[in-house]
């Protein structure tokens, strides 16, 4: 210890008369990028694969509007997030993904998410409605819905809290070696919280399989992205974590199917963690509270006309030969799965008194 010292003060007085600048230390060697997935490309999808999607996004939608119904005559209480013109991002991604292996988690505008995932829509109107029928037996209600047995882990109503509970989800993917990915979506305002880049950078440093899917739908509650984010172009935030981000056309179910293909097969391969970022819109409030006054109905009404999911695969449906009775016959069936599910739940029992405590921890104690 007192050698080093004398030798650093004997460095010290022999350059302070020659006055030399020190050389800069060599920098560390950076880190090299990691490689990115190719571009995706749109999804080629057979007659009856697009027929599928376009069954699958009108159930939403119609489930959305029932919903919406039902709310407005006090059959739904607390908070209600409708997904209406979202339909093509659920749909899109979890097409892709394998029911009962791979694993999903959202916010509160959870109904699509569950519906894409072929949850029974008398299950989850019985939740909204509060029933003991419903997937959490009446007490989570629209914003905390779980199907374990399908790897549906909710449904939650903490902005972004979904975020790191999805990277756990990854790491016990990796962990037991079961294969699965799990996808975790988020909101454009939720990619404004810290808890998001905590989880980014544990999910990069352990190589975890997991999707971080922003849903980008333009506005948080009454702020537009563009008010609320520095960087707007929300698939640019994972980079400081070196975790690869493509930006999709949500309104365009190939589009998402498509870069669902890339994203799954680049996970499963255990090339870490990837973000997607989904351009996509919400034609209805925030929530059914919501008088939206923070846009025009004219905005509205353009993204309809021009981006509609649905309308754009029935004319590619249309186009493919596809009779427009068999599309009526189909929007008929979807309506009646609809009705049935608002009947079921109407009639459904509310829990007994003595499910108040059940369901609160996983044991009795
Ligand atoms: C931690 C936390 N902060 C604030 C809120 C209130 N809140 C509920 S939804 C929301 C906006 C989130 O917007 P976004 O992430 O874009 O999702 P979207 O509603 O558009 O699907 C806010 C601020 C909350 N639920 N949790
Ligand atoms: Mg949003």
């Amino acid at each position: 210890m007192a050698r080093a010292a004398s030798s650093r003060s004997a460095k010290t007085s022999s350059s302070r008369g020659a006055k030399q600048p020190r050389a800069a230390a060599p920098a560390p060697a950076r880190i090299p990028n990691r490689p990115r997935p190719p571009e995706p490309a749109p999804y080629e999808a057979s007659r009856e694969e697009l027929l599928e999607f376009y069954r699958e996004m009108l159930l939403i939608r119609r489930f959305e509007e029932k919903a919406g119904q039902l709310y407005g005559l006090g059959l739904i209480g607390g908070f209600c997030h409708l997904y209406i013109g979202q339909e093509a991002v659920a749909v899109g991604l979890q097409s892709a993904l394998t029911i009962g292996k791979d694993s999903v988690i959202t916010g509160y505008r959870d109904h699509g998410h569950m519906l894409a995932y072929g949850i029974d829509p008398k299950l989850i109107m019985a939740e909204l409605t509060g029933r003991q029928a419903g997937i959490s037996h009446g007490k989570g209600g629209s914003m905390h819905m779980f199907s374990v047995e399908r790897g549906f882990y909710g449904g939650h109503g903490i902005v972004g809290s979904q975020v790191p509970l999805g990277a756990g989800l990854a790491f016990k993917h990796k962990y037991s070696g079961d294969g699965g990915v799990c996808v975790a979506y988020f909101g454009d305002g939720a990619a404004n919280q810290g808890q998001v880049y905590e989880a980014f950078n544990m999910a990069e440093l352990w190589k975890l399989p997991i999707i971080f899917v922003i849903e980008n739908n333009q506005y948080a509650m009454g702020t537009s992205v563009n008010r609320a984010s520095a960087e707007d172009q929300l698939h640019l935030r994972g980079e400081s974590f070196r975790i690869p981000g493509i930006q999709v056309d949500g309104m365009d179910v190939l589009a998402v199917r498509g870069a669902a293909e890339t994203a799954v097969a680049w996970v499963r391969a255990g090339k870490g963690p990837l973000l997607l970022e989904l351009k996509t819109y919400r034609y209805r409030g925030h929530s059914m509270s919501d008088p939206a006054k923070y846009r025009s109905r004219d905005e509205v009404q353009a993204v309809r006309e021009k981006s509609d999911p649905i309308e754009h695969v029935r004319k590619k449906l249309e186009e493919m030969g596809v009779a427009e009775e068999e599309l009526k016959n189909l929007d008929k069936a979807i309506r009646r799965i609809v009705q049935d599910a608002a009947d079921f739940a109407e009639q459904a029992p509310e829990p007994d008194n003595a499910e108040l405590y059940t369901d609160v921890l996983v044991g009795q104690y």
